[in-house]
């Protein structure tokens, strides 16, 4: 570590010299990115082998939470705010002439992930580390990540995001720990001993190495480690290949057919595709973060009978569901365990939250394809299956029903949520009413049956990268004016609300968001030459683009609010500009029409002088963690408008209310906890309840075309999808008008008039400055309760029974 900052300066000069050769002067600002990255690394090296003695030595238990998706974005940020070097970089940079902001730029963001379930991977992770807790991430190291989106003339286009394509300074390759994961192939027992053993014969080996990288806690000296796996051909595989006899094109086939196994992250999201590379992908991570748990805990340990009291497995979603299978595998098969034992470890062992009641989420697959794949692994979850029916059977006697509901495998799947609820000691929601409906509706039978096993873990964001560091100014403004104990303690920040009549405060606070806003428009404006007013209201909806997110009934909206302006321009409206961003799954056709939509109606919106700038839209490509701390730092709505009953829990909701938006929103996820903390003069609630949303599911009594015939001003903007009102073919939103006319499954028309209603209402606020900034300072204050420390603390002491761990 560096001194001081003379220290450091002449320690960045070296590095920049014997990694880069090079002078400063000849230097870009990806040398210099890379040198001060090299030399952070170095700094963490130490700490984390450090970390990893301190490990060795202990009994105490560690967590090993299990996801496909790590969005953790940039690294170099927040790794200077947790050595708690940023202002001596910041201070010796500059004086050699260089912004460490924008070395901070030219790191590409680590998307492996989608969207939400992602990004509270990396949350955790952050909140793990920050706590002492001995908690490290196993996940795949995808060659691309989320693709990289690009708006061409209004449409969606998918460029690979090649993130590695500059090496990444963060991961180390682990040559030495790689493992062997075992595909296809046949399997045969053997009765000649005392117990029958099973050999898994003919399967094609893949090696799985790992690259770890370290995740450091704020200001403290605990390193954990996140492990992503790699896919690569074991030498004995290629040995044997018909590479050596002389066909070389098979033996690339062969090459590819391996590596393509951590090649993408699937774009999609909860949707499931039903794709056999998906299951490899599945299988190869879990096996091999199975295995490399396992055989770390043997050199510790002489026996796996106490595995339950030193491990915990937490399976983010049912992606990595497998974990249940495999580990019996490895118990059963190589460790000699019988089927009692082993099922009492493993069922103690691993930990499951859902993130999605989306049916067109939950994974099943085919049973052939499983078989054929992973033949042992077919075995023990059949006999799983076997056990586990005859057990509802001695409950429910001749409830046929029942039990095929609740099978592991049934109608020709095998089915994930239920293999991951069976297998696992704790069944989460992510939020209050997601683990309600959970329990009451798409899990009811498996919780009558268990109802131990099921509690709710109110989602969270870690308020170091949120606000800390994405938004410095408000977070030193909050220092100043209540000290700096809610960096550890989050809810110390309810000590604002006393300021949130303050004038003087609320003009602070202000000046802080408008600054914030001065920074997005100049981003809008280099990017897209789209002048913005920094005193309109920023009103913003990013997220996945997704039906039940109901981008649409924002999009009508807007179309309403123009019309209404068009029809008397001098109509008194506060200024607005809708910001929206986010990514469509590449085969989701009206996702991408949703895109294409806001594209059509901006263009039209923004050109149109008649209406004086008083609306813009704004359509911000390739959203990605980077792009959204600029943005939730300028925000003043926040927009969370899915049908309720839909949104498990949301994340982004918290991390607006965090930098002091006013959201928007259904009763629907976390906004409903949100509302508990702020109350209802802080956040602006309408539309359908998920009771009332549920019950139109069950009766089959909603017909939009109604509200269409009755509501004068929504026809119009309806009739508007397909007239010559939009630069663009008459049939080009025919799909989206017929949704919304014919089948509305997430009920935009009738929740349209509550929603003009809500956002009149916002806008009335936002009309009385004192109005805005005491709502605006509430929702700071009351944001404590979502930060993940608190969510991590809470899955520590409740399910995973892990503690803090110092030296
Ligand atoms: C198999 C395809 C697939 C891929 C991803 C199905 C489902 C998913 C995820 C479960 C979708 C997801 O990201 N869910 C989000 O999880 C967040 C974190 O808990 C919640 O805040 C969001 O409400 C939820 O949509």
């Amino acid at each position: 570590m560096f001194t001081d900052k003379e220290d450091f300066k002449v320690q960045f000069v070296d590095k920049l010299k014997t990694l880069q050769g090079k002078s400063i002067e000849e230097a870009s600002k990806l040398d210099k990115y890379q040198a001060l990255s090299a030399l952070i690394r170095d700094v963490i090296s130490k700490k984390w082998v450090d970390t990893n003695d301190r490990y060795k030595k202990t009994v105490e238990k560690q967590v090993y939470y299990f996801s496909v998706e790590f969005l953790i974005g940039r690294l170099l940020g927040s790794n200077l705010l947790n050595l708690d070097v940023q202002g001596i970089c910041a201070e010796g940079l500059s004086e050699l002439g260089i912004d460490l902001n924008e070395l901070e730029q030219q790191e590409t963001d680590a998307g492996l992930g989608n969207g939400g379930l992602g990004r509270l991977a990396a949350c955790f992770l952050d909140s793990l580390a920050s706590l002492n807790l001995p908690g490290h991430g196993c996940g795949i190291r995808y060659k691309y990540g989320l693709f990289e989106q690009k708006i061409v003339n209004g449409y969606q286009v998918e460029n690979p995001d090649n993130w590695l394509k500059n090496s990444y300074v963060w991961e180390f390759r682990k040559a030495d720990k790689a493992v062997k994961v075992r595909f296809n192939g046949t399997v045969r027992t053997d009765y000649s001993g005392r117990e029958p053993k099973f050999i898994h014969e003919g399967y094609d080996t893949v090696l799985a190495v790992p690259y770890d990288i370290p995740v450091l806690g704020y200001k403290s000296d605990t390193v954990n480690t996140l492990r992503l796996w790699s896919a690569e051909v074991a030498e004995e595989q290629f040995n044997l290949s018909s590479f050596n006899k002389g066909d070389y094109n098979q033996g690339l086939e062969y090459r590819y057919a391996v590596e393509a196994i951590s090649e993408i992250l699937y774009p999609e999201d909860s949707y499931y595709g039903g794709r056999v590379l998906r299951l490899k992908q599945e299988y190869f991570f879990v096996s091999a973060g199975i295995q490399s748990i396992i055989r770390r805990f043997k050199r510790h340990y002489q026996s796996l009978h106490n595995l339950t009291d030193h491990v915990a497995v937490h399976i983010n979603d049912t992606h990595p569901a497998l974990c249940v299978p495999e580990l019996m595998r490895v118990l059963i098969d190589e460790e000699g365990f019988g089927w009692d034992e082993a099922w009492r470890i493993t069922s103690n062992t691993i930990s499951y939250t859902n993130h999605t009641i989306m049916p067109e989420a939950l994974e099943k697959w085919p049973t052939e394809i499983f078989q054929s794949l992973l033949p042992r692994l077919f075995m023990i979850v059949a006999e799983i299956n076997e056990r586990f029916c005859k057990e509802l059977w001695n409950h429910y006697p001749g409830d046929w029903e029942k039990i095929r509901h609740m099978a592991i495998i049934a109608d020709g799947y095998v089915k994930m949520a239920n293999l991951a609820v069976v297998g696992s000691y704790s069944v989460n929601g992510v939020a209050k009413i997601h683990t309600e409906i959970l329990k009451k509706e798409v899990m009811r039978d498996f919780y009558l049956h268990y109802p131990y096993k099921f509690n709710n873990k109110t989602n969270g964001i870690t308020h170091r990268r949120w606000l800390l560091k994405s938004n410095p100014k408000l977070a030193s403004l909050i220092t100043n004016q209540i000290g700096p104990s809610w960096i550890y303690h989050p809810t110390d920040l309810r000590n604002l609300c006393r300021y949130a009549h303050d004038s003087a405060f609320q003009h602070q606070i202000e000046a802080i968001k408008r600054d914030n806003k001065v920074k997005l428009a100049d981003y809008i404006k280099n990017k897209y030459q789209i002048v913005v007013n920094v005193n309109s209201i920023f009103d913003v909806q990013v997220k996945r683009i997704h039906a039940y997110k109901r981008q649409l009934l924002n999009v009508l909206h807007i179309m309403y609010l123009y019309n209404r302006l068009l029809d008397d321009p001098d109509l008194l409206i506060t200024p607005r500009t809708f910001i929206f961003a986010g990514k469509a799954a590449p085969g989701y056709y009206l996702a991408k029409q949703t895109i294409k939509l806001i594209n059509a109606v901006a263009q039209r919106v923004n050109n149109d002088v008649r209406i004086k700038d008083k609306l813009k839209v704004v359509f911000l490509e390739n959203y990605s963690v980077s792009l959204a701390e600029i943005i939730f730092a300028a925000a003043d709505v926040s927009e969370q408008i899915s049908t309720a009953s839909k949104e498990a829990s949301g994340t982004g909701n918290m991390k607006f209310m965090m930098n002091g938006a006013v959201t928007c929103g259904t009763l629907d996820g976390a906004n409903i906890e949100i509302r508990d903390e702020v109350c209802d003069a802080n956040i602006v609630i309408f539309g359908l309840t998920a009771d009332e949303v549920l019950n139109y599911y069950q009766t089959g009594t909603y017909k939009s075309i109604d509200i269409y015939h009755s509501d004068e001003a929504l026809k119009r903007v309806i009739d508007q999808l397909t007239n010559d009102f939009l630069a663009v073919s008459p049939d080009e939103f025919q799909s989206i008008r017929d949704g919304l006319l014919h089948n509305d499954e997430y009920f935009v028309l009738k929740d349209f008039a509550a929603y003009q209603a809500a956002q009149q209402k916002i806008e009335n606020c936002f009309n009385v400055p004192e109005i805005w900034a005491r709502m605006c300072i509430n929702n700071i204050a009351y944001s404590g309760k979502f930060s993940s420390d608190r969510t991590i603390s809470e899955y520590a002491i409740g399910i995973w029974k892990i503690r803090p761990f110092l030296i």
